[in-house]
């Protein structure tokens, strides 16, 4: 068989093989993530998925297309507006700039920890940013972990506010985070995930920020030798489902997409403080050079202004004070 036979031959059965695994389900719910095979948020809706199989009994399928394959997080959101994609597991992140209460949860400082933060979105604060999405063609199912988000760069260890100065780094593409870069006196360029290596790797920014598990399965450790635990962000993930597949469901189907995502977030959970341990010892095996224990007190001071911007509406403040006062 010449090169070109073999590969046909070989799409034929991989896409066979599709096909008998999408007809043991009357339907099968495509969603997207940008993390690879085995990541734990791609693990979490793959069980997520095998839950609603059951509880539908085999109605509801979803197949999870990770590495973004369906593209960058920015454009797959919408793609789910459209109904293109039918569910999402994303950062609130790149929510911001479209619901303005996604940017209460991704406040620099806002958590006092992850504890905190599972504390708040677990209750009726997280049910009221989940609803927040429905103006905005999305139906908010869960919310999963994302750890703390912490600088990383290719030049130097970062010892204190004042070593960031005029360093490039990326964000995600929100406004909030761009701001939030500004006010600690360095330079933010917002761009998607996808771009991040090669732009460290060639110099085009000085590095990027983001959790362990993120550090070490992009490869960005590779390029960027430097990571400061500065924890400056504890952004909560979400799982969303477009409001145009939603609203296609009966409310008995309905139902039991909600019951599988919230189902999945223990495992997600667990998943995740597994990985969080795996990427950091990976990380420190390779050399790269961790400074911990730095003083925050002037990073979160630095954020007031970004409060001041962000924080405008007596429904935005009211958010903030009830976070804040949740033990
Ligand atoms: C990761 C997050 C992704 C993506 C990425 C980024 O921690 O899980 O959803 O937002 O960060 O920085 O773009």
């Amino acid at each position: 068989m010449n090169k070109l036979t073999l590969t046909a031959a070989l799409l034929a059965s991989t896409m066979i093989a599709g096909l008998a695994s999408a007809s043991d389900c009357e339907t099968t719910l495509r969603s997207s993530d940008t993390h690879p095979e085995g990541y734990p948020t791609v693990v979490a809706v793959e069980a997520m998925g095998e839950i609603l199989k059951e509880s539908t009994d085999s109605k509801l399928c979803v197949e999870v297309f990770h590495s973004a394959q369906l593209g960058q997080e920015k454009d797959t959101i919408e793609q789910t507006q459209f109904g293109v994609i039918d569910l999402n597991r994303v950062s609130l992140g790149p929510f911001n700039n479209i619901i303005e209460e996604t940017q209460i949860p991704s406040l620099p400082y806002i958590f006092r920890s992850v504890e905190h933060m599972h504390h708040v979105m677990d209750g009726p604060i997280g049910e009221e940013i989940l609803a927040a999405f429905a103006e905005h063609d999305l139906i908010g199912l869960a919310f999963y972990d994302g750890g703390s988000r912490s600088f990383y760069n290719r030049e130097k260890p970062i010892n204190s506010m004042e070593d960031l100065a005029g360093m490039k780094f990326r964000v995600m593409q929100s406004d909030l985070f761009v701001d939030m870069v500004d006010a600690l006196g360095a330079n933010a360029t917002p761009m998607p995930y996808g771009e991040v290596y090669s732009s460290i790797q060639t110099g085009v920014i000085d590095g990027a920020e983001n959790n362990w598990p993120s550090f070490e399965s992009s490869g960005h450790f590779e390029v960027a030798g430097y990571y400061t635990l500065d924890q400056h962000l504890i952004v909560p993930e979400v799982l969303v489902m477009s409001k145009k597949t939603w609203d296609g469901l009966s409310a008995e189907d309905q139902a039991a997409v909600k019951a599988a995502a919230k189902a999945s977030v223990p495992v997600m959970r667990d998943l995740w403080a597994e990985r969080e341990k795996a990427s950091e010892a990976k990380v420190r095996a390779a050399g790269v050079e961790i400074v911990e224990n730095i003083d925050k007190t002037p990073f979160i001071e630095a954020m007031v202004p970004v409060y001041e911007k962000y924080v405008t509406s007596d429904k935005l403040k009211d958010l903030v004070t009830r976070i804040q006062a949740t033990e």
